[in-house]
């Protein structure tokens, strides 16, 4: 036991969540690992379809590493997706080449039917046996991230079927029939609380939730499909293992995130692009880590561009509880020389 707290306290990524503001910040990137690397791209190939790798211990193990052997990451997150809950709860999920997830749509409380909790022991078995392997073989120092969808997020790719602009289907159930989109929810919110804590036994130091879709719902909404399902999570996670942060991502709701933090108790708030520095200040000032927010675009243009923003970031959270991030995942297009000019710029800070 005090061997895994002495290793623990020598991950830097920790510090911020100890109240303790380090410099130069502790940095990890959203899909590091991905199609920008070379490396990931002759993996892809040699698993067969994405959903194929996703469940392959050796291989995800493997495309989540090759960041990690490149840029000495801080933090590694788990390469896996958050479309695996759908899939493991009895949806079928597929993944068609260019064209992102689809989902046979659920769209009324009778579909819930086709889905069960009890049979997704094989399918998070297997995601969970990356995250022991992957505590295996990183280096000592680095943290390894566990992660699912928010139920909000998941629940939209369950009721459209596949990404949408705007989760119209989705926002539509929620009115017509709060209490059955209620189900839904709950489903959600207890598979994901079994599979996050899978992870954490595996060997997860630290949680994030992915809420790519919270910035489109109206106030009263989100208190009801983000906050309270978070709040849910986040609690039911901390009861048993107080010491593992958790890290909330409410993608474009910069307006709501004072409520949000208030409201779920994370120990960490992933900040996107559009949301001004000084609301990020306005979380560390709060006691919770803020995580962000560089533009993913700005790594696609690199340069002098690149240096500037990163200086900027760094200067307005200098001596802050900070994650050096990006405000969403990196792009396929991304120059993997512009990720190395990133972390050294980042590196070489004071
Ligand atoms: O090989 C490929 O071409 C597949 C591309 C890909 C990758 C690399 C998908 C399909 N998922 C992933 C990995 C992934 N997804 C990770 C791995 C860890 C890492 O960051 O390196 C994580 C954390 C996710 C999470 C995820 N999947 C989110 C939340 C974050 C976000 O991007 O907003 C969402 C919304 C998804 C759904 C999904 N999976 C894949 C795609 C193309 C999408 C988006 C579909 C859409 O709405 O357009």
């Amino acid at each position: 036991m005090q061997d895994v707290v002495a290793k623990s306290t020598e991950r830097r990524f920790l510090k911020p969540f100890s109240g303790e503001a380090i410099n130069p910040p502790p940095v990890w990137l959203m899909r590091q690992a991905g199609r920008y690397l070379p490396e990931y791209r002759a993996t892809r190939k040699e698993a067969g379809s994405f959903l194929d790798l996703c469940y392959n211990p050796s291989l995800a193990a493997e495309v989540t590493l090759q960041p990690i052997r490149r840029y000495g990451f801080d933090a590694s997150i788990l390469f896996s997706d958050i479309l695996v809950v759908p899939d493991a709860l009895g949806q079928r999920v597929t993944f068609a080449e260019g064209e992102g997830p689809r989902l046979d749509p659920i769209r009324e409380v009778a579909g819930l039917a086709r889905l069960s909790l009890t049979n997704t022991g094989e399918k998070f078995g297997r995601v969970c046996e990356t995250v022991s392997r992957l505590r295996q073989d990183l280096p000592r120092e680095t943290t390894l991230i566990g992660f699912c969808g928010a139920p909000w997020t998941v629940a939209t790719y369950m009721v459209e079927g596949r990404g949408s602009t705007d989760q119209g289907e989705a926002r539509g159930w929620a009115y017509r029939d709060p209490a059955g989109f209620a189900q839904l929810i709950d489903i959600l919110t207890e598979a994901s609380i079994v599979y996050l804590t899978e992870q954490i036994k595996a060997g997860a130091d630290v949680i994030q939730i992915f809420d790519s879709w919270a910035g489109s719902l109206a106030e009263n909404q989100f208190q009801q499909w983000v906050v309270l399902p978070t709040a849910r999570i986040v609690n039911a996670l901390k009861s048993a293992y107080p010491h593992v942060p958790v890290i909330g991502f409410p993608r474009g709701a910069a307006s709501q995130l004072a409520h949000f933090v208030e409201g779920t108790n994370v120990d960490g708030v992933s900040c996107d692009t559009s949301c001004p520095l000084g609301v990020m200040q306005m979380v560390a000032a709060r006691g919770v880590v803020a995580q962000g927010n560089l533009d993913p675009l700005l790594l696609v243009a690199g340069g002098e561009a690149l240096d500037r923003r990163v200086d900027e970031i760094l200067d307005a959270m200098h001596g802050r509880r900070f994650v050096f991030n990006l405000g969403h995942g990196i792009v396929p297009e991304t120059a993997p020389e512009h990720v190395a000019q990133l972390v050294e710029r980042v590196r070489r800070s004071r």
